[in-house]
């Protein structure tokens, strides 16, 4: 294809994809699970381990993931997932109750503060 034969045919394309206009997506899904049950061996166990999820959810931003793909001038495809406030909490219940009884006591709690992010 020569560059005289070439120039018309993509005029032609670009023109009929913007005749046709570009084919856009757009997302936002919004993912969260359930709240990991947990019991705390005593109050203070308890209000310790509150105290350094609320500290990590301060210092933390809010987890967040782009999907895109595009097709200049033609196609754009984005999805963007956006975590809950529950993952943040579940993640350390997991942390915390080390033995994984169920039951986050003073010690794990306090081992927890000690070592959160
Ligand atoms: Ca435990």
């Amino acid at each position: 294809m020569t560059i005289r034969t070439f120039l018309p045919v993509a005029a032609g394309v670009l023109l009929g994809a913007v005749g046709l206009g570009c084919i856009s997506h757009q997302e936002t899904v919004h993912r969260d699970e359930q709240r990991l049950p947990i019991s705390f061996e005593t109050d203070t166990a308890a209000r310790t381990f509150y105290e350094a999820v609320e500290k990590i959810r301060e210092s933390s931003t809010p987890t967040e993931s782009k999907t895109e793909f595009h097709i200049p001038v033609i196609f754009s495809h984005k999805i963007t997932t956006v975590n809950g406030p529950h993952q943040v909490f579940n993640e350390s219940v997991r942390r915390a109750d080390t033995n994984q009884d169920g039951t986050i006591t003073e010690k794990e709690a306090r081992i927890f503060t000690n070592n959160a992010r």
